[in-house]
């Protein structure tokens, strides 16, 4: 059984997300926003079902869902696509493949030395961010 990735999750590094948002195509004007924002992350089960909520000063974004079921997302406040995601476990790694307009996207969470590790990629673009728990939340 993986290491749970329950809880609340705070950012301590964030590689090449221009990257991965210049292929989503967001604008420079939000990319400069996106790019300075300290995200947080927090994790609930409840049941089957995961929700991951991605919170920030600016805007937050909820993705809720069952392992193994496709649902339909829209990436609400992202980049604003429809998409047909499924997310399962590889391993380890909670991953998530986002069909849509957008060849080869999706996302992988795992734990790594207490730490919550997430993979954004899309179109050979891939954003690196490592999380620290937080213990007071
Ligand atoms: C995410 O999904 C998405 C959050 O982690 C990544 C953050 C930003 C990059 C994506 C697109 C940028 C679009 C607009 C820029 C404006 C604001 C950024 C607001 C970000 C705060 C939510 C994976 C997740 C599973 O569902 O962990």
């Amino acid at each position: 059984m993986p290491a749970s990735l329950c809880g609340t999750w705070d950012m301590i590094s964030n590689v090449n997300l221009e990257g991965y948002m210049i292929t989503l195509g967001i604008s420079p004007f939000m990319r400069k926003i996106a790019l300075r924002l300290r995200l947080r992350k927090v994790i609930e089960e409840q049941g089957d079902q995961y929700i991951i909520k991605t919170t920030s000063s600016f805007r937050n974004y909820a993705v809720s869902f069952r392992v193994g079921q496709e649902f339909k997302e829209f990436t609400h406040g992202l980049d604003n696509r429809h998409v047909k995601s499924l997310v399962t476990w590889e391993g380890n790694k909670l991953v998530c493949e986002q069909i849509g307009e957008k060849k080869n996207r999706g996302w992988a969470h795992w734990i790594e030395d207490d730490k919550l590790h997430l993979e954004l990629y899309c179109e050979g673009q891939v954003c690196k961010q490592v999380f620290k728990k937080n213990v007071n939340e």
